[in-house]
């Protein structure tokens, strides 16, 4: 099939005879309309218009990235790892994954089961929304799909077919090497030039040897570390929740990387909602959930992570037998341990690159007032820089916490 970018005009007419929407709508009248608030993608939701509940989601990449437009090429084979990576994910949590009706990696297209109910993890913790269930249901979801994706789980061939599959996602990748590695820390034009040019914390930053040095060895793990498969860009804009439910959406950044990735972007989100609080509603509560919530994460991500080893005697990593009992406890204490260091480090890179970066995020690049939103970017700073100088040091989640809470 020849790839053809729809519209809102043209969407209908593509999808009213696949059978599964068939199936899904019957017979009812369809409308249609565009929603996505994304940087890369078309994202559109068909309704019924007898029953507007009833409701699926039609999402399509072009042939560039829609946040700069046209003038910025973009494969948009991303789309295809986006369905491989979904139904992978899938195959694993079933509950943390939107339900694929249909998929066509010719039209870069997939439809897909509409979260009504779920909102964007970012604007519900903007607004202060707790989610009970979120740490319980997204450690499972990274200890299950970090495990299993692994070389700790997998045997040898299978975990090299696993990288042949995901990593020519050549594309995305050098997205993230970009704009997470290297051009939000040094004068470049994708980044936000007016900010650079109001905030003397640019020029600071973009001075700061030691802080890109050790940037420099996180880009070197992002590029060369294939431990698991990846989502590749966990952050709350990729987290549909409610307080009983929580969906991963949107992984088209998929690829065969460091284990500490995913955790470092989902850390990296909460902090730059703990500093949205810190600066705009100073609400002393909300914040202290928040570290509550990354403490939480970090460790059941540990004991599960953990637990699902403890089950597992062979694998391309280990022959059952091979270490006796205490020495394979100490091989793991400090496999974890490295785990939670490289998660701190890529989570500091994830938060300084949304300060003068392309695409900020809204819990800061948000603020309206220039004076609080400066104030929001220094401390973003002081945490990264903390986080990236002193990650491969830590040895406990709490030091974590006191990184964030009295970072200078
Ligand atoms: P992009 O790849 O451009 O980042 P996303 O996958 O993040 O696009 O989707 C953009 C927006 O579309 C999301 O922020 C969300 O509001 C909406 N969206 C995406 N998938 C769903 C879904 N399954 N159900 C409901 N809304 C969705
Ligand atoms: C221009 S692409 C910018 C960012 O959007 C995605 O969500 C990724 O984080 C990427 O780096
Ligand atoms: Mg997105």
């Amino acid at each position: 099939m020849r790839y053809k970018e729809l519209d809102t005009n043209t969407l209908l007419d593509f999808i009213q005879d696949l059978d599964s929407v068939k199936e899904f709508f019957t017979s009812d009248e369809l409308s249609v309309a565009e929603i996505g608030d994304g940087n890369l993608n078309y994202v559109y939701i068909v309704k019924s218009k007898q029953n507007p509940n009833k409701a699926l989601i039609v999402k399509q990449a072009v042939e560039y990235l829609r946040c700069v437009g046209e003038q910025y090429p973009l494969s948009r084979q991303r789309m295809s790892f986006e369905i491989r990576a979904l139904k992978k994910f899938y195959e694993y949590l079933p509950s943390n994954l939107p339900k694929i009706y249909y998929e066509n990696e010719d039209m870069s297209l997939v439809i897909m089961q509409y979260l009504g109910e779920h909102e964007i993890m970012r604007k519900g913790l903007i607004q202060k929304t707790t989610y009970p269930k979120f740490s319980e249901h997204i450690s499972t979801y990274l200890a299950n799909i970090l495990f299993y994706t692994s070389s700790l789980y997998l045997k040898s061939d299978k975990k090299r077919e696993l990288i042949d599959e995901f990593n020519k996602n050549t594309q995305l990748c050098k997205l993230t090497e970009d704009f997470v590695f290297t051009t939000a820390y040094m004068e470049h034009e994708t980044n936000d030039s007016e900010n650079v040019n109001l905030n003397p914390h640019a020029k600071k930053l973009f001075a700061d040897m030691e802080f890109k040095s050790k940037i420099l060895h996180l880009k070197y793990k992002f590029m060369t570390q294939t431990d698991c498969l990846l989502h590749g860009d966990l952050h709350t804009g990729s987290i549909m929740l409610n307080q009983n439910e929580t969906f991963v959406i949107d992984p088209e950044f998929a690829f065969v990387g460091a284990f500490g990735f995913d955790i470092g972007a989902l850390i990296a989100n909460l902090v730059n909602n703990y500093i949205h609080h810190s600066v705009v509603t100073k609400d002393d509560e909300f914040k202290d959930y928040i570290l509550k919530t990354i403490k939480k994460v970090l460790e059941l991500f540990e004991i599960k992570f953990l637990k699902l080893w403890n089950e597992q005697n062979e694998s391309a990593l280990l022959v059952d037998g091979f270490l006796d009992e205490n020495s394979l406890n100490s091989f793991k204490s400090e496999f974890m341990k490295n785990i939670l260091r490289d998660s701190i480090g890529f989570a500091g890179a994830k938060i300084a690159r949304r300060v003068f970066g392309v695409a900020g995020v809204e819990d800061i690049r948000g603020i309206e007032n220039k004076g609080l939103r400066q104030e929001a970017e220094v401390l973003a700073l002081k945490i990264a820089r903390e986080f990236v100088i002193k990650y491969e040091n830590l040895n406990d989640i709490n030091e974590v916490l006191e990184m964030i809470k009295y970072a200078r």
